[in-house]
Protein backbone atom coordinates (compact mmCIF):
# COMPACT_ATOMS: atom_id res chain seq x y z
CA UNK A 1 0.00 0.00 0.00
CA UNK A 2 1.20 3.58 -0.72
CA UNK A 3 1.03 5.80 1.72
CA UNK A 4 0.30 9.76 1.64
CA UNK A 5 3.13 12.15 2.13
CA UNK A 6 1.36 13.10 5.65
CA UNK A 7 1.13 9.55 6.75
CA UNK A 8 4.82 8.88 5.79
CA UNK A 9 6.01 12.01 7.70
CA UNK A 10 4.13 11.56 10.75
CA UNK A 11 5.40 8.24 10.90
CA UNK A 12 8.61 9.47 10.70
CA UNK A 13 8.23 11.73 13.39
CA UNK A 14 6.62 8.80 15.78
CA UNK A 15 9.65 6.89 15.25
CA UNK A 16 12.16 9.41 15.94
CA UNK A 17 10.75 10.21 19.83
CA UNK A 18 9.53 7.86 21.75
CA UNK A 19 6.86 10.35 22.51
CA UNK A 20 4.82 8.92 25.18
CA UNK A 21 5.25 8.02 28.70
CA UNK A 22 7.01 4.37 28.75
CA UNK A 23 5.64 3.45 32.36
CA UNK A 24 2.22 2.98 34.14
CA UNK A 25 1.97 5.73 36.97
CA UNK A 26 0.81 3.10 39.36
CA UNK A 27 3.78 0.32 38.37
CA UNK A 28 6.74 3.23 38.66
CA UNK A 29 5.77 6.51 39.80
CA UNK A 30 9.17 8.28 40.01
CA UNK A 31 9.55 6.96 36.29
CA UNK A 32 6.73 7.95 34.88
CA UNK A 33 7.11 11.57 37.37
CA UNK A 34 10.57 12.54 34.93
CA UNK A 35 9.01 10.98 31.87
CA UNK A 36 6.37 13.72 32.07
CA UNK A 37 8.08 16.62 33.04
CA UNK A 38 10.22 16.30 29.96
CA UNK A 39 7.72 14.94 27.46
CA UNK A 40 5.63 17.48 28.66
CA UNK A 41 8.47 20.12 28.04
CA UNK A 42 7.80 21.45 31.67
CA UNK A 43 11.51 20.29 32.85
CA UNK A 44 14.76 20.35 31.19
CA UNK A 45 17.98 19.15 33.42
CA UNK A 46 20.49 21.39 33.49
CA UNK A 47 24.61 21.46 33.77
CA UNK A 48 24.21 21.49 37.40
CA UNK A 49 22.80 18.38 39.81
CA UNK A 50 19.89 19.22 41.42
CA UNK A 51 19.22 22.23 38.89
CA UNK A 52 16.56 22.13 36.71
CA UNK A 53 15.29 24.62 33.68
CA UNK A 54 11.73 25.42 34.05
CA UNK A 55 10.63 26.12 30.42
CA UNK A 56 7.70 28.07 29.56
CA UNK A 57 5.32 25.30 30.24
CA UNK A 58 5.84 25.17 33.61
CA UNK A 59 6.85 28.93 34.13
CA UNK A 60 3.36 29.89 33.44
CA UNK A 61 1.76 27.82 36.11
CA UNK A 62 4.20 29.55 38.43
CA UNK A 63 3.27 32.52 37.11
CA UNK A 64 -0.49 31.77 37.78
CA UNK A 65 0.61 31.02 40.99
CA UNK A 66 1.75 34.76 41.38
CA UNK A 67 -1.00 36.11 39.56
CA UNK A 68 -3.43 34.38 41.98
CA UNK A 69 -1.67 34.88 45.51
CA UNK A 70 -0.13 38.21 45.25
CA UNK A 71 -2.94 40.12 45.19
CA UNK A 72 -4.37 38.10 48.04
CA UNK A 73 -1.74 39.07 50.55
CA UNK A 74 -1.81 42.84 49.22
CA UNK A 75 -5.41 42.60 50.21
CA UNK A 76 -3.88 41.70 53.31
CA UNK A 77 -1.70 44.95 53.57
CA UNK A 78 1.48 42.79 52.70
CA UNK A 79 3.94 44.74 50.26
CA UNK A 80 6.49 42.94 48.06
CA UNK A 81 10.14 44.15 48.57
CA UNK A 82 13.52 42.76 47.04
CA UNK A 83 16.44 41.73 49.33
CA UNK A 84 20.33 40.74 48.15
CA UNK A 85 20.74 37.24 47.46
CA UNK A 86 24.10 36.90 49.68
CA UNK A 87 24.15 36.85 53.53
CA UNK A 88 27.00 37.06 54.87
CA UNK A 89 28.07 34.18 57.61
CA UNK A 90 27.80 36.27 60.67
CA UNK A 91 24.67 37.59 60.01
CA UNK A 92 23.32 33.50 58.57
CA UNK A 93 24.71 32.82 62.17
CA UNK A 94 23.10 34.85 64.76
CA UNK A 95 20.13 33.17 65.85
CA UNK A 96 21.53 29.85 66.08
CA UNK A 97 18.41 27.58 66.51
CA UNK A 98 17.68 27.82 63.28
CA UNK A 99 20.50 27.41 61.39
CA UNK A 100 21.79 24.46 63.52
CA UNK A 101 19.35 21.85 61.62
CA UNK A 102 20.07 23.23 58.16
CA UNK A 103 23.67 23.90 58.18
CA UNK A 104 25.04 21.61 55.65
CA UNK A 105 22.75 22.39 53.55
CA UNK A 106 23.93 25.98 52.81
CA UNK A 107 25.90 26.80 49.57
CA UNK A 108 29.14 29.47 50.15
CA UNK A 109 30.25 32.22 47.95
CA UNK A 110 34.21 32.53 49.33
CA UNK A 111 35.79 34.75 46.43
CA UNK A 112 35.06 37.39 44.05
CA UNK A 113 37.20 37.13 40.65
CA UNK A 114 40.76 35.81 41.79
CA UNK A 115 40.15 37.21 45.65
CA UNK A 116 39.52 35.39 48.48
CA UNK A 117 36.31 37.09 50.36
CA UNK A 118 37.58 38.45 54.36
CA UNK A 119 33.70 36.56 55.47
CA UNK A 120 32.18 34.09 53.19
CA UNK A 121 28.51 34.45 51.95
CA UNK A 122 25.84 32.28 52.21
CA UNK A 123 23.28 32.33 48.87
CA UNK A 124 19.94 32.87 50.13
CA UNK A 125 18.41 29.77 51.29
CA UNK A 126 15.84 31.79 53.37
CA UNK A 127 15.48 35.62 53.97
CA UNK A 128 14.90 35.57 57.94
CA UNK A 129 17.90 36.95 58.79
CA UNK A 130 18.90 39.47 55.85
CA UNK A 131 15.55 40.59 56.36
CA UNK A 132 15.38 40.90 59.97
CA UNK A 133 18.73 42.50 60.12
CA UNK A 134 16.75 45.81 58.31
CA UNK A 135 13.29 45.41 60.57
CA UNK A 136 15.80 46.14 63.40
CA UNK A 137 16.19 49.55 61.70
CA UNK A 138 12.54 49.92 60.27
CA UNK A 139 10.77 49.33 63.67
CA UNK A 140 10.96 51.83 66.48
CA UNK A 141 7.38 52.37 67.33
CA UNK A 142 4.08 50.82 67.65
CA UNK A 143 3.03 52.88 64.40
CA UNK A 144 5.80 51.06 62.73
CA UNK A 145 3.66 47.75 63.21
CA UNK A 146 2.75 45.99 61.32
CA UNK A 147 5.29 45.37 59.22
CA UNK A 148 4.21 42.92 56.36
CA UNK A 149 6.86 42.22 53.86
CA UNK A 150 7.37 39.12 50.76
CA UNK A 151 9.81 38.71 48.18
CA UNK A 152 9.35 36.29 45.11
CA UNK A 153 12.78 34.72 44.72
CA UNK A 154 14.54 31.94 43.97
CA UNK A 155 17.02 30.00 47.14
CA UNK A 156 19.43 27.62 46.78
CA UNK A 157 19.36 24.63 49.49
CA UNK A 158 22.67 22.30 49.03
CA UNK A 159 20.59 18.68 49.36
CA UNK A 160 22.21 15.69 49.77
CA UNK A 161 19.26 13.70 49.14
CA UNK A 162 18.66 12.29 45.33
CA UNK A 163 17.37 15.60 43.44
CA UNK A 164 13.85 15.05 41.98
CA UNK A 165 12.61 18.04 39.80
CA UNK A 166 10.56 20.35 41.42
CA UNK A 167 10.15 18.57 44.88
CA UNK A 168 13.90 18.15 45.76
CA UNK A 169 15.58 20.63 44.00
CA UNK A 170 18.48 22.73 44.87
CA UNK A 171 17.69 26.06 43.70
CA UNK A 172 13.88 26.43 43.79
CA UNK A 173 11.49 29.83 43.39
CA UNK A 174 9.05 30.66 46.34
CA UNK A 175 7.59 33.84 47.76
CA UNK A 176 8.68 34.27 51.55
CA UNK A 177 6.54 36.47 53.46
CA UNK A 178 7.96 37.88 56.85
CA UNK A 179 5.96 39.65 59.34
CA UNK A 180 6.15 41.56 62.41
CA UNK A 181 3.41 42.97 65.26
CA UNK A 182 3.25 44.49 68.58
CA UNK A 183 0.56 41.81 69.96
CA UNK A 184 1.39 37.85 69.32
CA UNK A 185 -2.35 37.53 69.21
CA UNK A 186 -2.34 39.41 65.80
CA UNK A 187 0.53 37.40 64.51
CA UNK A 188 -1.03 34.18 65.43
CA UNK A 189 -4.35 35.16 63.38
CA UNK A 190 -2.13 35.67 60.40
CA UNK A 191 -1.01 32.58 60.44
CA UNK A 192 -3.86 30.65 60.29
CA UNK A 193 -5.16 33.22 57.24
CA UNK A 194 -2.06 32.49 55.28
CA UNK A 195 -2.88 28.85 56.11
CA UNK A 196 -5.90 28.89 54.36
CA UNK A 197 -4.80 31.30 51.39
CA UNK A 198 -2.37 28.27 50.68
CA UNK A 199 -5.16 26.03 51.30
CA UNK A 200 -6.86 28.21 48.42
CA UNK A 201 -3.59 28.13 45.98
CA UNK A 202 -4.57 24.36 45.89
CA UNK A 203 -8.11 24.38 45.62
CA UNK A 204 -8.63 27.06 43.14
CA UNK A 205 -5.60 26.98 41.04
CA UNK A 206 -4.38 23.41 41.51
CA UNK A 207 -7.58 21.53 42.61
CA UNK A 208 -5.28 19.47 44.80
CA UNK A 209 -7.17 19.09 48.57
CA UNK A 210 -5.19 19.58 51.17
CA UNK A 211 -5.07 19.09 54.97
CA UNK A 212 -4.31 22.19 56.89
CA UNK A 213 -2.96 21.96 60.25
CA UNK A 214 -0.02 22.22 62.82
CA UNK A 215 2.93 20.66 62.49
CA UNK A 216 4.74 18.17 65.39
CA UNK A 217 7.41 19.77 67.68
CA UNK A 218 10.02 17.40 65.53
CA UNK A 219 9.04 18.48 62.31
CA UNK A 220 8.01 22.41 63.16
CA UNK A 221 11.01 24.90 61.77
CA UNK A 222 13.61 25.07 64.25
CA UNK A 223 13.04 28.97 64.39
CA UNK A 224 9.67 28.59 65.20
CA UNK A 225 7.41 29.10 68.33
CA UNK A 226 5.37 26.89 66.07
CA UNK A 227 5.02 25.62 62.13
CA UNK A 228 1.50 25.26 60.47
CA UNK A 229 1.29 23.39 56.58
CA UNK A 230 -0.85 21.89 54.31
CA UNK A 231 -0.29 18.57 53.52
CA UNK A 232 -1.71 16.92 50.33
CA UNK A 233 -1.73 13.02 49.64
CA UNK A 234 -0.58 11.61 46.53
CA UNK A 235 -1.54 8.09 44.63
CA UNK A 236 1.13 5.97 45.64
CA UNK A 237 0.86 6.29 49.23
CA UNK A 238 3.04 9.56 50.10
CA UNK A 239 2.31 12.88 51.72
CA UNK A 240 4.12 15.53 50.33
CA UNK A 241 4.42 19.19 52.14
CA UNK A 242 2.52 21.90 50.17
CA UNK A 243 3.21 25.11 52.44
CA UNK A 244 4.66 26.49 55.63
CA UNK A 245 3.31 29.15 58.21
CA UNK A 246 5.26 29.98 60.98
CA UNK A 247 5.00 31.58 64.04
CA UNK A 248 8.52 32.71 65.06
CA UNK A 249 7.26 34.15 68.23
CA UNK A 250 10.23 36.38 69.64
CA UNK A 251 12.80 33.87 68.78
CA UNK A 252 14.31 36.72 65.80
CA UNK A 253 13.34 40.02 67.48
CA UNK A 254 15.14 38.79 70.26
CA UNK A 255 18.18 37.80 68.59
CA UNK A 256 18.27 40.33 65.89
CA UNK A 257 16.96 43.24 68.69
CA UNK A 258 14.08 43.90 66.80
CA UNK A 259 12.03 46.88 69.30
CA UNK A 260 9.57 49.11 69.40
CA UNK A 261 8.13 51.51 72.06
CA UNK A 262 4.58 50.68 72.81
CA UNK A 263 1.46 53.36 73.77
CA UNK A 264 3.28 53.57 77.06
CA UNK A 265 6.60 54.08 75.73
CA UNK A 266 8.12 50.51 77.16
CA UNK A 267 10.45 48.81 74.93
CA UNK A 268 8.85 45.75 73.99
CA UNK A 269 9.92 42.82 71.16
CA UNK A 270 7.83 42.32 68.22
CA UNK A 271 6.17 38.77 67.48
CA UNK A 272 6.74 37.92 64.00
CA UNK A 273 5.63 35.21 61.31
CA UNK A 274 7.28 33.87 57.89
CA UNK A 275 5.50 31.82 55.42
CA UNK A 276 6.06 30.47 52.05
CA UNK A 277 5.06 28.11 49.27
CA UNK A 278 7.55 26.91 46.15
CA UNK A 279 7.55 25.60 42.81
CA UNK A 280 7.12 22.35 44.75
CA UNK A 281 3.61 22.90 44.30
CA UNK A 282 4.09 22.71 40.08
CA UNK A 283 5.13 18.85 41.22
CA UNK A 284 2.69 18.15 43.51
CA UNK A 285 -0.25 18.94 40.62
CA UNK A 286 1.48 16.94 38.35
CA UNK A 287 1.66 13.76 40.42
CA UNK A 288 -1.74 14.62 42.29
CA UNK A 289 -3.47 14.67 38.45
CA UNK A 290 -1.33 13.10 35.77
CA UNK A 291 -2.23 9.62 34.74
CA UNK A 292 -0.63 7.17 32.29
CA UNK A 293 -0.82 9.39 29.06
CA UNK A 294 1.08 12.03 30.54
CA UNK A 295 0.36 15.41 32.24
CA UNK A 296 -3.51 16.57 33.11
CA UNK A 297 -3.66 20.25 33.69
CA UNK A 298 -6.28 21.60 35.76
CA UNK A 299 -7.99 24.51 33.52
CA UNK A 300 -6.81 27.66 35.87
CA UNK A 301 -3.16 26.59 35.51
CA UNK A 302 -3.09 25.61 31.58
CA UNK A 303 -1.27 27.64 29.25
CA UNK A 304 -3.79 26.41 26.17
CA UNK A 305 -6.85 25.43 28.26
CA UNK A 306 -8.30 24.12 24.44
CA UNK A 307 -6.13 23.00 21.75
CA UNK A 308 -8.61 22.76 18.01
CA UNK A 309 -7.38 20.15 15.91
CA UNK A 310 -8.39 20.70 12.06
CA UNK A 311 -9.26 17.29 10.23
CA UNK A 312 -8.42 17.92 6.76
CA UNK A 313 -8.30 15.39 3.78
CA UNK A 314 -7.94 17.18 0.49
CA UNK A 315 -7.28 21.07 -0.10
CA UNK A 316 -10.59 21.97 -0.73
CA UNK A 317 -11.90 21.13 2.38
CA UNK A 318 -9.04 22.37 4.03
CA UNK A 319 -9.33 25.67 3.15
CA UNK A 320 -12.90 25.72 4.67
CA UNK A 321 -11.73 23.72 7.83
CA UNK A 322 -9.02 26.14 8.81
CA UNK A 323 -11.24 29.08 8.29
CA UNK A 324 -14.05 28.13 10.42
CA UNK A 325 -11.20 26.92 12.87
CA UNK A 326 -9.59 30.22 12.99
CA UNK A 327 -13.08 31.68 13.80
CA UNK A 328 -13.76 29.41 16.29
CA UNK A 329 -9.99 30.47 17.42
CA UNK A 330 -11.09 34.18 17.87
CA UNK A 331 -14.67 33.58 19.10
CA UNK A 332 -13.28 31.54 22.43
CA UNK A 333 -10.23 34.17 22.74
CA UNK A 334 -12.89 37.16 23.05
CA UNK A 335 -14.54 35.28 26.32
CA UNK A 336 -10.65 34.85 27.59
CA UNK A 337 -10.35 31.18 26.95
CA UNK A 338 -7.13 30.08 26.07
CA UNK A 339 -6.99 28.53 23.25
CA UNK A 340 -4.25 27.00 20.50
CA UNK A 341 -4.94 25.91 16.80
CA UNK A 342 -2.52 23.14 15.95
CA UNK A 343 -3.07 23.61 11.99
CA UNK A 344 0.79 21.86 11.23
CA UNK A 345 1.06 20.44 8.36
CA UNK A 346 2.47 16.74 8.09
CA UNK A 347 0.93 15.71 11.06
CA UNK A 348 -1.96 13.17 11.25
CA UNK A 349 -4.46 13.95 13.93
CA UNK A 350 -3.78 10.88 15.75
CA UNK A 351 -0.35 11.98 16.33
CA UNK A 352 -1.56 15.75 17.71
CA UNK A 353 -3.80 14.09 19.86
CA UNK A 354 -1.40 12.28 21.42
CA UNK A 355 0.90 14.74 21.74
CA UNK A 356 -1.61 17.41 23.04
CA UNK A 357 -2.95 14.54 25.90
CA UNK A 358 0.66 13.80 27.10
CA UNK A 359 1.12 18.04 27.48
CA UNK A 360 -2.42 17.60 29.27
CA UNK A 361 -4.23 20.32 27.66
CA UNK A 362 -7.99 20.13 29.24
CA UNK A 363 -10.09 20.11 25.80
CA UNK A 364 -9.35 19.31 22.53
CA UNK A 365 -12.09 20.37 20.01
CA UNK A 366 -12.29 18.31 16.23
CA UNK A 367 -13.66 20.08 13.49
CA UNK A 368 -13.85 18.53 9.92
CA UNK A 369 -15.73 19.20 6.68
CA UNK A 370 -18.80 17.02 7.87
CA UNK A 371 -18.68 19.05 11.04
CA UNK A 372 -18.88 22.18 9.15
CA UNK A 373 -21.73 20.81 7.06
CA UNK A 374 -23.60 20.20 10.59
CA UNK A 375 -22.68 23.45 12.84
CA UNK A 376 -20.52 21.30 14.99
CA UNK A 377 -17.33 20.12 16.74
CA UNK A 378 -16.62 17.22 18.58
CA UNK A 379 -14.88 18.46 22.18
CA UNK A 380 -12.47 15.26 23.91
CA UNK A 381 -11.86 16.22 27.80
CA UNK A 382 -8.82 15.60 28.83
CA UNK A 383 -9.28 14.06 32.09
CA UNK A 384 -11.98 11.41 31.88
CA UNK A 385 -11.71 10.86 27.93
CA UNK A 386 -14.94 12.08 26.81
CA UNK A 387 -16.25 12.73 23.76
CA UNK A 388 -19.27 14.79 22.64
CA UNK A 389 -20.60 16.93 19.78
CA UNK A 390 -21.52 20.83 20.35
CA UNK A 391 -23.12 23.04 18.13
CA UNK A 392 -21.06 25.64 16.89
CA UNK A 393 -23.72 28.35 18.21
CA UNK A 394 -23.59 27.47 21.82
CA UNK A 395 -19.58 26.99 22.33
CA UNK A 396 -19.70 30.61 24.20
CA UNK A 397 -21.15 28.99 27.13
CA UNK A 398 -20.29 25.48 26.35
CA UNK A 399 -16.49 26.03 26.70
CA UNK A 400 -16.18 27.89 29.47
CA UNK A 401 -18.38 25.67 31.68
CA UNK A 402 -16.10 22.40 30.71
CA UNK A 403 -13.63 23.85 32.14
CA UNK A 404 -14.92 24.84 35.37
CA UNK A 405 -16.56 21.13 35.66
CA UNK A 406 -13.23 19.53 34.31
CA UNK A 407 -11.75 21.84 37.69
CA UNK A 408 -14.15 20.52 39.69
CA UNK A 409 -14.21 17.25 39.18
CA UNK A 410 -10.39 16.83 39.11
CA UNK A 411 -11.00 18.05 42.73
CA UNK A 412 -13.60 15.67 43.87
CA UNK A 413 -11.79 12.86 42.35
CA UNK A 414 -8.87 13.87 44.43
CA UNK A 415 -10.50 14.87 47.37
CA UNK A 416 -12.67 11.23 47.13
CA UNK A 417 -9.29 9.48 47.16
CA UNK A 418 -8.17 11.31 50.08
CA UNK A 419 -11.02 10.70 52.01
CA UNK A 420 -10.61 6.94 51.12
CA UNK A 421 -7.20 7.36 52.11
CA UNK A 422 -7.47 8.11 55.29
CA UNK A 423 -7.27 5.06 58.31
CA UNK A 424 -8.06 5.83 61.53
CA UNK A 425 -5.81 3.69 64.03
CA UNK A 426 -5.28 2.65 67.82
CA UNK A 427 -2.49 0.93 67.61
CA UNK A 428 1.61 0.78 65.92
CA UNK A 429 0.18 -2.90 64.62
CA UNK A 430 -2.33 -1.01 62.96
CA UNK A 431 -0.58 1.65 61.86
CA UNK A 432 1.99 -0.71 60.03
CA UNK A 433 -0.74 -2.43 58.30
CA UNK A 434 -2.25 0.86 57.13
CA UNK A 435 1.27 2.04 55.78
CA UNK A 436 1.48 -1.22 53.98
CA UNK A 437 -1.50 -0.89 52.36
CA UNK A 438 -0.51 3.03 50.91
CA UNK A 439 -2.90 4.83 53.83
CA UNK A 440 -2.83 7.91 55.62
CA UNK A 441 -2.88 7.70 59.30
CA UNK A 442 -5.38 9.27 61.57
CA UNK A 443 -4.27 8.97 65.61
CA UNK A 444 -4.29 9.73 68.86
CA UNK A 445 -0.95 10.29 69.77
CA UNK A 446 1.51 11.80 72.36
CA UNK A 447 3.11 14.58 70.61
CA UNK A 448 6.43 13.55 71.97
CA UNK A 449 9.60 14.00 69.73
CA UNK A 450 11.14 10.78 71.22
CA UNK A 451 8.06 8.30 70.63
CA UNK A 452 7.71 10.18 67.04
CA UNK A 453 12.09 9.30 66.35
CA UNK A 454 11.37 5.88 67.36
CA UNK A 455 7.98 6.05 65.31
CA UNK A 456 10.16 7.06 62.19
CA UNK A 457 12.98 4.66 63.03
CA UNK A 458 10.22 1.53 62.42
CA UNK A 459 8.16 3.04 59.89
CA UNK A 460 10.00 5.20 58.15
CA UNK A 461 6.50 7.29 58.50
CA UNK A 462 6.09 10.53 60.09
CA UNK A 463 4.09 12.78 61.89
CA UNK A 464 2.03 15.41 58.82
CA UNK A 465 0.19 17.70 60.88
CA UNK A 466 -2.93 17.77 63.47
CA UNK A 467 -5.76 19.49 62.60
CA UNK A 468 -6.01 23.47 64.36
CA UNK A 469 -9.47 22.49 65.61
CA UNK A 470 -9.16 19.37 68.06
CA UNK A 471 -11.82 17.33 70.51
CA UNK A 472 -10.86 17.40 73.94
CA UNK A 473 -9.13 13.91 74.39
CA UNK A 474 -10.94 11.59 77.06
CA UNK A 475 -8.14 9.00 78.48
CA UNK A 476 -6.94 8.17 74.96
CA UNK A 477 -3.57 6.17 74.33
CA UNK A 478 -0.63 7.42 71.91
CA UNK A 479 -1.12 4.62 69.49
CA UNK A 480 2.74 4.30 68.77
CA UNK A 481 3.91 4.23 72.33
CA UNK A 482 0.76 3.42 74.70
CA UNK A 483 1.10 6.85 76.77
CA UNK A 484 -1.27 9.46 77.36
CA UNK A 485 -3.05 10.97 74.42
CA UNK A 486 -2.94 14.52 74.19
CA UNK A 487 -3.97 14.97 70.29
CA UNK A 488 -4.97 13.61 66.76
CA UNK A 489 -2.83 14.06 63.98
CA UNK A 490 -2.12 12.65 60.47
CA UNK A 491 0.90 10.49 59.94
CA UNK A 492 2.32 9.04 57.01
CA UNK A 493 4.94 8.17 54.24
CA UNK A 494 6.27 11.43 52.73
CA UNK A 495 8.46 13.10 50.65
C1 LIG B 1 18.30 25.52 54.66
C2 LIG B 1 19.48 26.19 54.91
C3 LIG B 1 19.48 27.24 55.79
C4 LIG B 1 14.85 25.65 55.64
C5 LIG B 1 17.13 25.92 55.28
O1 LIG B 1 9.56 27.77 55.66
C6 LIG B 1 18.33 27.65 56.43
C7 LIG B 1 17.15 26.99 56.18
O2 LIG B 1 15.85 28.29 57.62
C8 LIG B 1 15.91 27.36 56.82
N1 LIG B 1 15.97 25.26 55.03
N2 LIG B 1 14.81 26.67 56.51
C9 LIG B 1 13.50 27.03 57.10
C10 LIG B 1 12.78 28.08 56.34
C11 LIG B 1 11.72 28.68 57.15
C12 LIG B 1 10.75 29.63 56.45
N3 LIG B 1 11.38 30.73 55.81
C13 LIG B 1 10.51 31.67 55.13
C14 LIG B 1 9.77 28.96 55.58
C15 LIG B 1 8.92 29.79 54.72
C16 LIG B 1 9.54 31.04 54.20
Amino acid sequence: MIKSPMEKESKKLSEKSTLGITVKKSEDTSEWYTQVLQKAELIEYGPVSGCYILRPAAYFIWEQVQAFFDPLIKQEGVKNAYFPLFIPESLLNKEEKHIAGFSAEVAWVESGGHSKLPERLAVRPTSETIMYDSYKKWIRSHTDLPLRLNQWCNVVRWEFKHPVPLLRSREFLWQEGHTAFAAQKDAIAETEKILDLYEKIFRDLYAVPVLKGKKSEAEKFAGAEFSLSVEAFLSHGKAIQGATSHHLGQHFSKAFDITFANEKQEQEHVWQNSWGITTRSIGVMVLMHGDDKGLVLPPRVAEKQVVIVPIVFDKDTAQKVLKEAEKLKKKLEKISVRVHLDNREGYTPGWKYNEWELKGVPLRMEIGPRDLEKKQVVIVRRDSGEKKFFPLSQLEDEVPALLEKIHHDLYEKAEKFLKESIVSVKTLKEAEKALEDKKLLFAAWCGEPECEDKFKEKTTAKSLNSPLKQETMRNEKCFACGGKATLKGYFGKSY
